[in-house]
């Protein structure tokens, strides 16, 4: 017999799940819209992944197996449908993915009734998240995400090592695991994102080289490098796009996040970038573009940042973090840029392609010291100060 309570948080859900999402008419830039409600959260998470139904082994209806977070979603857009395939975290710490699906993209997001359960063939593999999705142009859409292992070299318990593990699917429903891409340089990989076209015939990466789980050490920023294989990924020479800098918003590291966008301009990538400050670190999207023949030559740089932590935002499991790893642009060249907040929940930010355009070619880039910002800005205040002259 199934519990009554469970029709109660039944219908207390499928409000949540139907709730339209609006504008956030508080906030304005210009470049992008903000919404009032997240897209996911961990209440979205069907009743049947978390409780056992019945009433005789549930006389509590107790959460059996809890869920903590929802967040660092990959996104693609098929056949006029928007999906995510969300981080979900549960109470025991380990992630794994969902496929939610939506209408419209930015609200009514329902999840599959199973999540994705991955081939089992890294046995040492504890923990796996942040898939991003690409629709590649060999005919496969590719998965590539954190697959991370406790590091037994080490007699530091918390000491881990991640790599970049890849699958592929054509339906999202049926995934093959291949081989772990494998970086001859590179100890560790996270944020390592596969390019949607063949460069110079070759499968291309863009990977964030790390020394360590934590710290990049001397990785500089965004790497890039090309494979001949798809089912073993071997990089042996990996050359930086976007580099860290100091006093930036990617001083401390920086790493790709969504597949980037193809523009007529150039590859527009939404990254993230990260620095320290009293409280700890803080993620914030960035934008930049690379060449269309060279994927890996970065020709536009807007200053600072994109998008950042706000209000509620701000607080979560990992508190001032924004970070996007899937953006979707639909057939009306509407772009949806999907982002969690504080490890925690995932909302969306939509614009177009013209406006990113506009914002990342003709952003003025950052000068790197104070004196030359203010006089950059002085610029522009003087241009507006005569225009508004000519007009009175
Ligand atoms: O906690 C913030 C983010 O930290 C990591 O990102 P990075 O490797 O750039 O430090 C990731 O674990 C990410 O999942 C997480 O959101």
């Amino acid at each position: 017999m199934i519990h009554e309570k469970y029709f109660e948080l039944s219908a207390k859900q499928e409000a949540l799940l139907s709730r339209r999402n609006v504008k956030n008419s508080d906030f304005y830039n210009g470049i992008y819209d903000r919404y009032q409600y997240p897209v996911l959260t961990r209440e979205h998470i069907p009743l049947t992944w978390r409780y056992d139904l019945s009433k005789e082994t549930n006389p509590y209806f107790e959460e059996r197996l809890g869920i903590n977070a929802v967040m660092n979603s990959g996104a693609i857009y098929l056949n006029g449908k928007y999906y995510l395939i969300a981080r979900i975290e549960g109470n025991d710490r380990k992630s794994f993915f969902g496929v939610a699906e939506s209408e419209n993209g930015i609200d009514n997001f329902k999840f599959w009734d199973y999540p994705i359960l991955l081939d089992d063939t890294c046995p040492e593999e504890t923990n796996v998240y942040d898939m991003r999705l690409t629709q590649h142009e060999d005919g496969y859409i590719y998965g590539v995400f954190c697959s991370e292992s406790k590091d037994t070299s080490s007699h530091d318990l918390s000491a881990a090592v991640a790599a970049a593990g890849i699958v592929r699917t054509k339906d999202l429903k049926h995934w093959e695991r291949l081989d772990n891409l494998i970086t001859l340089h590179s100890p560790q990989q996270r944020n390592v994102v596969l390019h949607p076209e063949f460069v110079d015939g070759r499968y291309a990466f863009y990977t964030r080289p790390m020394d360590d789980f934590i710290d990049t050490g001397s990785g500089g920023g965004i790497g890039f490098g090309l494979c001949d294989s798809i089912e073993h990924a071997v990089i042996d020479e990996e050359k930086m796009t976007s580099i860290r800098k100091y006093h930036t918003i990617t001083e401390v590291k920086n790493g790709a996040g969504a597949v980037p966008i193809k523009t007529d301009k150039g590859w527009i990538h939404i990254a993230h970038g990260v620095r320290n400050t009293a409280a700890g670190l803080r993620y914030v999207l960035y934008a930049f573009a690379t060449d269309l023949k060279d994927p890996s030559r970065v020709i536009a740089e807007p200053s600072g940042l994109l998008l950042c932590p706000r209000e509620s935002e701000r607080v979560g499991d990992v508190s001032n973090v924004v970070f996007s790893n899937g953006a979707i642009v639909n057939d009306k060249k509407e772009v949806f840029i999907y982002y969690a907040s504080s490890d925690t929940r995932m909302h969306v930010a939509t614009t177009t392609l013209d406006q990113l355009i506009d914002y990342v070619f003709h952003t003025p880039s950052d000068p790197g010291r104070s004196v030359e910002c203010v006089a950059q800005r002085c610029e522009l205040i003087s241009k507006n100060l005569e225009l508004l002259k000519n007009n009175s």
